[in-house]
């Protein structure tokens, strides 16, 4: 897009909002120009719980599938459009609710903890929802000593470390983009940069994490360069979070831990699909009643306990 076209879309895009009282909202991982022109940046579960403060009555948001329906299952009264319907999650794809049941049945006492990277679904059929920031404190404080940990292995053994008087049954999924990571890559650009601080997302593997300085989510990784006194740092997460990182401190250096940290669902989202979405107020995410109603209950009972 020439930027005289580019400053005209953004235009219409601007009109329309008004029109519709619409709020861009976009993930932490979204391309650069995505996160330029939204209303807020953040993680997932901070753009559902303002999708559902808002007064906006539509909302565009610009990230992945079960973000979408996430926003959706907490703002039932307001329009949630996905720009990029395409654009899911293989790693949400990884569990569906039938073995979910399955698993229950398998391990009657344990409670099932869903990482918000999950359908609407599997939410319904779980007891606890948690996001990467929370989920080390959920599992600890919940009564339930027996946990079935969905569908991420590595944030699962993430926290199994971290809360080694309870019992996590790990579920085998990953994050194609994080689990691709290898200690080697890890070992190879601290090596190159040796006064940087190693700055990990728990989707990573194990082995990964063991070389980290801090393990965390995008919005606790976020929050610890704001806060830390070093001057370079390694960020092995999507590259998307290396924009508001470099927009936040201008005088610090991001190296991506790996080029391959790339999530190519994430950046399905372009300004035209986008002005596309406002235009015709589609695709509209929405969620049955029904399955609404138990994954609310699952992600209330998150917010008891963390
Ligand atoms: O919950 C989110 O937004 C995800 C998928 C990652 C993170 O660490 O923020
Ligand atoms: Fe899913 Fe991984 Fe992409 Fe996040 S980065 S949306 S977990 S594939």
């Amino acid at each position: 897009m020439s930027s005289e076209t580019l400053s005209q879309t953004l235009a219409e895009i601007e009109e329309l909002k008004k029109k519709h009282q619409a709020i861009i909202l976009a993930h932490n991982y979204q391309n650069d120009e995505i996160q330029d022109l939204a209303d807020f940046v953040g993680d997932s579960l901070a753009l559902s719980q303002k999708a559902a403060q808002t007064d906006a009555k539509v909302i565009v948001f610009c990230g992945v599938h079960f973000m979408a329906e996430s926003a959706a299952i907490l703002a039932p009264d307001k329009t949630v459009l996905l720009p990029a319907p395409d654009a899911g999650c293989p790693m949400a794809d990884m569990a569906e609710p039938e073995e979910v049941l399955e698993w229950r049945k398998r391990y009657p006492n344990a409670a099932v903890v869903a990482y918000v990277n999950s359908s609407a679904a599997v939410k319904s059929v779980s007891d606890y929802c948690c996001t990467s920031a929370n989920a080390v404190k959920l599992v600890r404080n919940i009564p339930e000593s027996e946990i079935i940990f969905l569908p991420d292995q590595n944030l699962g053994r993430f926290v199994a470390q971290q809360v080694p008087e309870k019992t996590i049954h790990l579920w085998p999924g990953y994050c194609i983009t994080h689990h691709r990571i290898t200690p080697e890559e890890v070992i190879k650009i601290k090596n190159l940069y040796p006064q940087a601080e190693v700055l990990v997302h728990p989707e990573c593997r194990h082995e990964v994490t063991a070389l980290a300085d801090f393990v965390g989510s995008t919005s606790q990784i976020i929050q610890y360069v704001r806060q830390s006194q070093s001057s370079e740092f390694i960020i092995g997460t999507e590259m998307g979070i290396i924009h508001s990182l470099t927009k936040e401190n201008p005088s610090k250096r991001f190296y991506l831990m790996s080029p391959g940290l790339i999530c190519p669902n994430m950046k399905q989202t372009t300004v035209a699909k986008v002005l596309d979405s406002l235009r015709h107020l589609k695709p509209v995410i929405t969620v049955e009643p029904q399955i609404r109603e138990k994954a609310v209950a699952a992600l209330n009972r998150m917010l008891k306990y963390v």
